[in-house]
C-alpha cells in the first residue's frame, strides 16, 4: 500500500430528520469528522462517528481530531504498513480513541480500494449480496413512537429496536409488542440499568425481545454475565465490547450471547472483523451497529456487515432515517424487502458531495508527512 499525501478532516454539523433521544439525552445534529486520505488526487474517505459531546464514548470530535493531528497522523506517516489492516499495530501505542483511528483506517481502506478498481466490501472479506436492515428508535411519545414503529415495518425494515430507561420501558415494548405481532423486536438501554434491578429486567422476558441490548454499564462484565442467568432474553452487549480482547473475555465469561460490533467503537474495520472472526468461531452471532454515520461510515458499515458472520439485521439504515441531504452523492436506501444492496463500485460505492460538505462544515484541517 502507498501512503496518502495528506489527511483532510472536515468536522461537519449535521442537522437530523427528527432528534434522537437516548438514557443518556437527546441530540437535535449530529457531529462528525470525515476523514479525507489523497493520494495523488485520488480521495478516500473515512468517518470519525464521535459526537460533540463524551456520552456514548469519552472521545468527541475535537478530541479526535486532536489526536488525527498530534499523534495518529504522524505516526502513520513514519510507517511503512504493508495494507490498512496493519494499522491496529502502527497506532498501538495511543491508548483508546477507537473513534479517531477508526475514521483515519477508513479513508485508507476506500483510498486502497479505489486505487485497485475493487469495492472495499472486498478488501473486507465480505461474501454476502445484500445485508438486512434494522432500524433503531429513539425515546419519543408514545402515539409519536408507534407510529414510527408501523412506518418502519411497514417499509420492510427487518428488526424494530427501542431505545429504553429506567421509567420507559414496559410501556412502550408492550405496545410496540401488540403492534407488532411476531416481528423482530429489541431494546437498548445504553447501561442505564443497575445489577440491582434485574428482577424487573426478568419482566422484559413476556415481550419476547431477540435480546436485550446493553442493560448495565460498560464496565460491568460479570454484572451482565450474572444477569444472563436471570433472564430468559438473550443479552447483547455494545458499549463494553471496546476491543477484540474485551470481545473474547464477554464471550468467555458468557457475559452476551450476541454481539453489537460498530467498527467506529472498536477502532476500525480491522479491529471489527477481529471480533467478528472470534465471535463466529465461538458461536456467537453478530450485527453491524452504527453511531448516526453519515454516508461514508454508514457506507463501511454496509461493507463490513457483508462479512458471514453477520447474521442479525443490524442498525444500518437507509440514509433518509437521520439526514435529508446525506452527505454522499447516492444515498443508502433500503429495498421493500428491508434490505441494503452492496455497491459494485470501487471503493464505498459513491462520492463525497462538495456542496454539503462546505455547507455543514465547522473546522477544515490538513495534516501532512
Ligand atoms: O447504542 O446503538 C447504540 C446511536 C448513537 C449512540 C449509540 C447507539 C445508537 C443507536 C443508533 O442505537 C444506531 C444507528 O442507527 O446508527
Ligand atoms: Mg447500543
Amino acid at each position: 500500500m502507498k501512503l496518502p499525501d495528506r489527511l483532510v478532516l472536515h468536522t461537519l454539523r449535521l442537522p437530523l430528520v427528527f432528534p434522537f433521544e437516548t438514557s443518556f439525552g437527546r441530540v437535535e445534529s449530529q457531529d462528525t469528522i470525515l476523514v479525507e486520505a489523497v493520494g495523488n488526487g485520488v480521495s478516500g474517505w473515512g468517518e470519525v462517528p464521535a459526537s460533540a459531546q463524551p456520552h456514548y464514548s469519552s472521545e468527541t470530535v475535537v478530541t479526535a481530531a486532536y489526536v488525527i493531528r498530534e499523534f495518529l497522523g504522524p505516526m502513520l506517516f513514519a510507517s511503512r504498513p504493508a495494507s490498512p489492516a496493519a494499522c491496529p499495530a502502527v497506532f498501538a501505542r495511543v491508548r483508546g480513541h477507537a473513534m479517531a483511528k477508526a475514521g483515519v483506517e477508513s479513508a485508507l481502506w476506500d483510498l486502497e480500494a479505489r486505487r485497485r478498481g475493487v469495492p472495499v466490501a472486498r478488501l473486507y472479506g465480505g461474501t454476502r449480496k445484500e445485508i438486512e436492515s434494522g432500524v433503531s428508535l429513539g425515546i419519543d411519545p408514545l402515539r409519536a413512537l408507534l407510529r414510527r414503529v408501523e412506518a418502519f415495518a411497514a417499509r420492510g425494515y427487518r428488526r424494530i429496536k427501542l431505545k429504553i430507561m429506567p421509567g420507559w420501558d414496559l410501556k412502550p415494548l408492550a405496545a410496540a409488542r401488540a403492534l407488532l405481532g411476531d416481528f423482530p423486536l429489541t431494546a437498548d438501554a445504553n447501561g442505564a440499568y443497575t445489577a440491582a434491578q434485574a428482577a424487573h429486567l426478568a419482566r422484559l422476558d413476556r415481550f419476547h425481545l431477540d435480546y436485550l441490548e446493553q442493560p448495565l454499564g460498560h464496565e460491568d462484565l460479570a454484572d451482565h454475565a450474572r444477569l444472563a442467568g436471570k433472564l430468559r432474553t438473550p443479552l447483547c452487549l455494545d458499549e463494553s465490547i471496546a476491543s477484540p480482547d474485551l470481545a473474547r473475555n464477554a464471550v468467555e465469561m458468557k457475559a452476551c450471547r450476541v454481539v453489537n460490533i460498530k467498527p467506529g467503537r472498536v477502532g476500525g474495520p480491522t479491529q471489527a472483523i477481529r471480533i467478528h472472526d472470534l465471535c463466529r468461531k465461538a458461536r456467537i452471532p453478530v450485527w453491524c451497529g452504527g453511531l448516526l454515520e453519515s454516508g461514508v461510515g454508514r457506507l463501511h458499515n454496509v461493507a463490513v456487515a457483508s462479512l458471514p458472520g453477520f447474521t442479525k439485521p443490524g442498525d444500518i439504515s437507509g440514509s433518509d432515517r437521520y439526514y435529508a441531504p446525506d452527505v454522499i452523492d447516492e444515498p443508502v436506501v433500503v429495498s421493500a424487502r428491508g434490505t441494503i444492496a452492496l455497491r459494485p463500485e470501487p471503493g464505498i460505492g459513491a462520492e463525497v458531495r462538495r456542496d454539503v460538505l462546505v455547507r455543514r462544515r465547522l473546522r477544515r484541517e490538513v495534516v501532512r508527512p
